[in-house]
């Protein structure tokens, strides 16, 4: 026992060091072979523990469970990073011009209107004190639903129409950002506040505002004494930032989530007609996303003491909100290659 907690001890070092030494995106791919990967030392772990016996797996299995999910957030972040990082170093390359050339000759790339929302959206919350961090698209059932109290067979799934992997039984593509919410509080005690965005998958058929691949983004915040109005502030702060002076009118009404006690649904008036259209579903509402008080079995989950702490979240749809912005009419078209479409979209780029 004494010699693995060293060893577990030792291996948390070398992974801090290897981490603060990451400095492009092929060095994280290295850290994840390394660390991570199916032969990675972190995975090594659970083989040794397998050998000990149930008394050091239970004192020891926490632990290394603690480090894999610090671990694959940390990496996340550093990817995220490098990944910014890198392409804005090629846009700089790129920006080159000869100014022999005549003016229409360049033709100018730009980054696509989801990344514009997605960057837009993140800095809101940057400046309401989240952080930011990402969660993975390929997921244990665990992340997706488990641990967000979606037990296997709840009727709750049903609204999740799920991509698994073949010959992975546990595997799946993830069905919303929740999943970060579960990664950050076991890696992380309250107080804490955090953002993440990201494509979702849903084996579901499209329509002008559905899509079998989408983006949401979701928030968590943590503390002691957070109340429904801390929520309903966090929620029309962004609203209000991410549309300027909003002509668009927002309700909340009450809704199911099994991880949020009480949930809320969030809509917004369709800007695309007055009495009923296909965008709408002859509603005049589009539903924007889905919030609430996080249910006090998803803090247990995470090992956060309930009766001290609780927190809200939220999961809002960035595709939709996106068309609401900038009146497009169908989501499908936001992953279209027509370039004359996305290009309208240039101007926007900072
Ligand atoms: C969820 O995914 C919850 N995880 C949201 C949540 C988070 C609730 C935290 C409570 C607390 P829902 O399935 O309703 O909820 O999806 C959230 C939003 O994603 C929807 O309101 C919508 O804006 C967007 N969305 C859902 N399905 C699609 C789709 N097929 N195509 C495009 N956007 C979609």
């Amino acid at each position: 026992m004494h010699d693995l907690k060293k060893y577990i001890a030792d291996l948390t070092n070398s992974i801090q060091k290897s981490l603060d030494s990451i400095d492009s995106l092929t060095a994280c791919h290295t850290f994840h072979t390394q660390f991570l990967g199916k032969k990675g030392s972190i995975p090594a772990l659970n083989d040794m523990l397998k050998e000990c016996t149930i008394e050091i797996k239970r004192k020891l299995g926490p632990i290394i469970q603690k480090l894999r999910a610090e671990t694959e957030i940390a990496l996340n972040n550093k990817i995220h990073f490098w990944t910014i990082k890198e392409q804005d170093a090629a846009v700089e390359k790129n920006s080159f011009f000869d100014v022999t050339l005549e003016k229409n000759i360049v033709a100018k790339g730009s980054m696509h209107l989801l990344s514009l929302v997605t960057h837009e959206l993140e800095e809101i919350f940057i400046s309401m004190g989240f952080a930011v961090c990402k969660g993975p698209e390929v997921e244990k059932s665990f992340y997706n639903f488990e641990a967000l109290n979606i037990p296997k067979d709840h009727p709750a799934r049903d609204a999740h129409d799920t991509f698994w992997l073949d010959g992975y039984p546990d595997l799946l593509l993830r069905t919303h950002t929740s999943n970060a919410q579960i990664h950050t509080m076991q890696a992380q005690q309250p107080p804490l506040a955090i953002v993440s965005t990201g494509r979702v998958f849903r084996n579901e058929a499209t329509d002008a505002s559905h899509d079998f691949m989408f983006m949401q983004i979701e928030a968590l915040l943590v503390d002691k004494q957070v109340s429904l109005a801390h929520l309903s502030y966090t929620i029309q702060t962004m609203l209000r930032n991410f549309f300027g002076n909003e002509t668009l009118t927002i309700r909340m009404r009450p809704g199911y989530f099994p991880f949020v006690e009480p949930g809320l649904e969030v809509d917004a008036s369709c800007p695309f007609c007055t009495t009923g259209c296909s965008m709408c579903k002859g509603t005049c509402w589009i539903e924007l996303g889905g919030a609430g008080l996080v249910h006090p079995k998803v803090l247990q989950a995470c090992s956060i003491a309930d009766t001290i702490y609780n927190g809200f979240a939220l999961g809002f749809g960035i595709s939709r909100l996106a068309l609401l912005k900038y009146n497009i009419p169908d989501v499908r078209l936001l992953y279209t290659p027509k370039i004359p479409f996305l290009s309208q979209f240039n101007t926007l780029n900072r």
